[in-house]
């Protein structure tokens, strides 16, 4: 297993993952003193959000943390600039290739961690410099791939020799350990996050979190290749339906538009983009960023001892 807090400097291999408007710095923050890595996420934001972000986040903690920069984003290049000038620690990328920044950021001294759903992106990833890939499977919310993180982690782990972080539908120790297990060196949770009591995110949105079953997440805009898992309900039932008709790609953009500041901001359960991952249906109350990460690590701790009866003929 390769070391994946030595090279993050943090006392637990546990990243919180970037959530569009719900990862600012106050759950950065606290991921952070927590001793896990807190992400700042930029989602559809501008350079100078992100700029904002980080000196917020400087002044309430001296841990490492990450940014993480979508490369779906227009703004992209502005917020790569930001993020060298402000010398952000960690540097993560969502929904795309960032190859062509690998170099500078490393120029800059950043540890560079480009979120992936393919073995062939990571290895790319890999050829173009970066330390580490988070390998995310499609149990995961938001923009997804196609491979389950059961599948994804080891052909990840067997194409690549730089440390892999598991991510998509871990939320407890069970979890956590199962993703040692398959090769990953460290894990990304977003989901039982979005539930932190330090994350700003309307009640509401976390409440149907904490209520959602197995079965209660969706995925739209498959039909426009831009898959989102999300929760069901009234918007999803619509979208859905709309894309059976064949909706255009730009009729589901305008749709879509603003769908997320409605659940993450005025808390429309009806009509806002619920973005979360199928582990929804484990987070089952609100807790301090360090009372989740103290939870999966006891927990990952338990399935360690138990697996050591069941190798060493003891109680199990
Ligand atoms: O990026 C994510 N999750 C996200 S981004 C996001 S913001 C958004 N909002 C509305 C609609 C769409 C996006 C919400 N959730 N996770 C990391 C991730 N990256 N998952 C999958 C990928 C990915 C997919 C294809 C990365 C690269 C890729 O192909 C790149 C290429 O060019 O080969």
């Amino acid at each position: 297993m390769k070391d994946i807090t030595g090279l993050l400097g943090i006392q637990y291999p546990i990243i919180q993952g970037a959530m569009a408007w719900v990862a600012e710095y106050h759950l950065a923050s606290a991921v952070s003193e927590g001793g896990g890595l807190g992400v700042i996420a930029s989602g559809a934001a501008d350079a100078d959000f992100l700029r904002g972000q980080i000196r917020s986040l400087r002044q309430v903690t001296n841990r490492p943390f990450g940014v993480n920069i979508m490369m779906m984003n227009p703004f992209a290049d502005d917020l790569m600039q930001v993020a060298m000038d402000e010398k952000a620690p960690v540097v993560m990328t969502g929904a795309g290739n960032p190859g062509k920044y690998i170099e500078r950021l490393k120029e800059a001294g950043a540890t560079v961690i480009p979120v992936i759903a393919s073995a062939a992106l990571a290895k790319r990833m890999e050829r173009a410099g970066a330390d580490a890939v988070v390998a995310e499977g499609c149990e995961a919310g938001g923009h997804i791939g196609e491979i389950t993180t059961m599948n994804l982690i080891p052909q990840v782990a067997d194409a690549v020799n730089i440390p892999v972080i598991a991510a998509g539908g871990i939320a407890d120790g069970r979890g956590a350990a199962a993703a040692f297990l398959l090769g990953a060196s460290g894990l990304q949770v977003g989901t039982r996050f979005l539930c932190a009591k330090e994350a700003v995110v309307a009640q509401a949105y976390k409440d149907r979190v904490i209520a959602a079953g197995d079965t209660d997440t969706v995925v739209t805009g498959r039909s426009t290749g831009h898959p989102v898992r999300v929760l069901r309900n009234k918007m999803t039932r619509e979208v859905l339906a709309r894309e059976k008709a064949n909706i255009t790609s730009e009729e589901f953009e305008e749709l879509m538009s603003g769908t997320l500041r409605k659940a993450v901001v005025d808390g429309d359960t009806d009509f806002g983009s619920l973005m979360a991952g199928q582990s929804a249906g484990l987070v089952k109350k609100e807790q301090s960023a360090a009372e989740i990460i103290t939870d999966i690590t006891e927990g990952m701790k338990a399935v360690y001892v138990s697996l050591g009866g069941y190798f060493e003929g003891g109680e199990r």
